[in-house]
């Protein structure tokens, strides 16, 4: 991603009727640091909740695929890939003949997310592809292979539901009859629960979103005062939505230095930073439906909080 990509979209961003800044920007390589602490609070249950899924699931959801022969497991956003260690783990030790391909824009991420499958996983046929995820997938589709795609951990939840349809109608026109996909989805359970995911006690959530700020500042020469802004986040039970915000804490002016622009902010106004979407899983088999995809099967951690969903094209 460019500069020019990123001082643009803040542009537009700061300047629209309600200030926005795209959840996408978190993850420098401090915002990255910052998410992996976040996997480790207490209160953030996704992270051990699929771990759960797909370690102790593994073999339910490999039978379920139903593939012939030599087959790519084709993975959007691996992160540290972990969780995806222990599905690759199970098909490993069951002889199955698959190559894993992990697409990212960051060769940077691919890199080093090589070092720890090989360490882990010394056999793994590891074909790793730099690019945006409909260019590499249409490269796949002339490949005649059945492919698995995976899109874990919950990262569906950052989009609306208009870019949700968008994501998943162009994923389904790169996949060919047979092909499969498994999605993370965090589940809507008890709002509690979930607020506290979000709010965290030792304010790492906050010094996420906060991070934000301080990467303009870094990247775009900006001057926020970062003391100057709170974090707010809130949970809607009713419609699954927890959205979270930056607030300025007083009348202040920020000039961005890459954009030669100063932008006002009135007391307790708001930035707009994340979605993050929580599903019935009767909202995921109409997603499912209306894309053009037949649910295969839900798979569930055990406290029903999250679910590894396999659609089938
Ligand atoms: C990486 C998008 C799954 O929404 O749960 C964690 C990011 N934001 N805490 C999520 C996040 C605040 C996370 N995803």
């Amino acid at each position: 991603m460019s500069d020019t990509t990123f001082a643009a979209d803040i542009h537009k961003g700061l300047t629209a009727p309600l200030k926005h800044i795209s959840s996408k920007y978190f993850y420098d390589d401090i915002g990255s640091g910052i998410f992996q602490d976040i996997m480790k609070m207490p209160e953030y249950y996704p992270t051990p909740c699929e771990f759960e899924i797909l370690s102790l699931q593994g073999e339910q959801i490999i039978q379920k695929l139903d593939f012939q022969g030599a087959f790519n497991i084709v993975e959007f956003g691996a992160g540290d890939g972990i969780k995806t260690r222990q599905l690759l783990k199970k098909l490993t030790e069951q002889g199955a003949d698959f190559s894993y391909v992990p697409i990212d824009i960051s060769s940077k991420a691919l890199e080093e997310l090589e070092i720890g499958m090989r360490e882990h996983l010394p056999g793994l046929k590891f074909e790793p592809m730099v690019g945006n995820y409909f260019s590499m997938m249409e490269e796949l589709a002339g490949s005649t292979v059945p492919c698995l795609f995976l899109f874990l951990g919950g990262n569906i939840g950052n989009y609306e539901i208009n870019e949700v349809n968008a994501l998943l109608s162009g994923f389904g026109k790169n996949m060919k009859p047979g092909d499969k996909l498994l999605t993370g989805f965090d589940l809507q359970k008890n709002p509690a629960t979930i607020r506290c995911a979000y709010d965290d006690p030792k304010g790492i959530t906050k010094a996420f979103n906060i991070n934000l700020l301080h990467r303009i500042n870094r990247e775009l020469g900006g001057n926020f005062n970062t003391n100057q802004f709170d974090f707010y986040s809130h949970y809607n039970p009713i419609n699954g939505e927890v959205r979270s915000y930056l607030i300025s804490l007083a009348p202040q002016k920020v000039f961005i230095k890459e954009n030669d622009h100063t932008y006002s902010f009135e007391r307790n106004e708001v930035i707009w930073t994340e979605l993050s979407k929580k599903y019935t899983l009767s909202e995921i088999e109409k997603t499912a439906e209306n894309n053009g995809f037949k649910v295969v099967e839900h798979f569930l951690d055990c406290k029903h909080y999250f679910t590894d969903s396999l659609w089938e094209k």
